[in-house]
């Protein structure tokens, strides 16, 4: 029934936001953007591979919101989290259910009412900007997970979501995520290249390789049960993308701040406190925060 699917208010409607709502709206529910003051609605257009869809999106002001938000989206970019919840902030309780849909790991974390409830999702679509209104898509497997038992509405949404999966311990999709753009990101951002320069450049992938080692020390102590072997899948990763551009040098080429700290800062935050260094890591981060 129509009546009990969720309303969502959405933070930051970019690409990972956009492409949510596409699917969230396709399945009945309803998305509100939530902006800064009052806004006309804001109109999208997605290009998927074998079609063009338009999305338009209510916007509502912090004046026009409930007063406690039921449901809530989080798709900003890591950077500006902070910013963007302020926009809610007064409307959240421990009932608010809270969908994340962000690179990296750790932007919530302490900002949130505490017992409230975060479904982690994690894609591996591509999704990137043609302009702030085309998001062009190449849809591959999303996970939605974090909670013991999935949300009543799953079953409806995976019937509009292409290969959308439940993962109750989601921990190692995300981890898995995080170390092909805690590799892949950043050197392609500093080097300017595409994500295959990875693949060819042996100067590079020797650099992922170390990377990748430090990651899986990192996540084997976190959790002895962690597969490891990063490489490889990062390799795969980096063949399958060979010809993007990392959503870190994108950011870095129209000289946005980028989202390392959510990604390799959250891994090196979890090394200290496990009293371990991960120095190639590290030395990325100095690299690739400004001064
Ligand atoms: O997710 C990505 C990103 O650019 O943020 C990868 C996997 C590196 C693909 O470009």
């Amino acid at each position: 029934m129509t009546e009990s699917l969720p309303h969502w208010y959405l933070l930051g409607a970019g690409n990972m936001g956009t492409l949510a709502a596409w699917y969230l709206t396709r399945a009945g529910h309803a998305v509100s953007v939530v902006t800064n003051s009052p806004t006309p609605p804001r109109h999208k257009q997605l290009i998927f591979s074998d079609q063009n869809a338009s999305l338009t999106l209510p916007c509502v002001s912090p004046a026009q919101l409930p007063d406690t938000i039921a449901y809530l989206l989080v798709a900003s970019k890591t950077p500006y989290t902070e910013a963007a919840l302020r926009r809610v902030s007064g409307h959240l309780n421990s009932t608010t259910q809270v969908l994340r849909f962000q690179n990296g790991m750790g932007a919530l974390d302490g900002r949130l009412p505490p017992g409230t409830n975060v479904l982690e999702a994690i894609t591996t679509s591509a999704v990137k900007g043609q302009s702030p209104q085309h998001t062009i898509v190449a849809e591959n497997t999303t996970w939605l997970g974090g909670l013991s038992q999935p949300p009543e509405w799953l079953a409806g949404l995976q019937r509009h979501w292409p290969d959308l999966r439940w993962e109750a311990d989601i921990r190692f999709v995300q981890w898995k995520k995080l170390v092909a753009n805690a590799v892949i990101n950043p050197l392609t951002a500093l080097h300017d290249v595409p994500n295959g320069a990875l693949v060819d450049d042996p100067a590079l992938q020797q650099a992922a390789r170390a990377l990748c080692a430090e990651a899986d020390t990192l996540l084997t102590t976190l959790d002895s049960s962690w597969p490891g072997n990063s490489f490889s899948a990062v390799l795969q990763v980096a063949r399958a993308t060979a010809g993007n551009t990392s959503s870190m040098r994108a950011d870095r080429q129209r000289g946005a701040i980028t989202e390392i700290e959510a990604i390799n800062g959250w891994l090196l935050r979890q090394a200290q406190r496990h009293g371990m260094d991960l120095p190639t890591h590290r030395r990325l981060i100095e690299a690739l925060t400004p001064t």
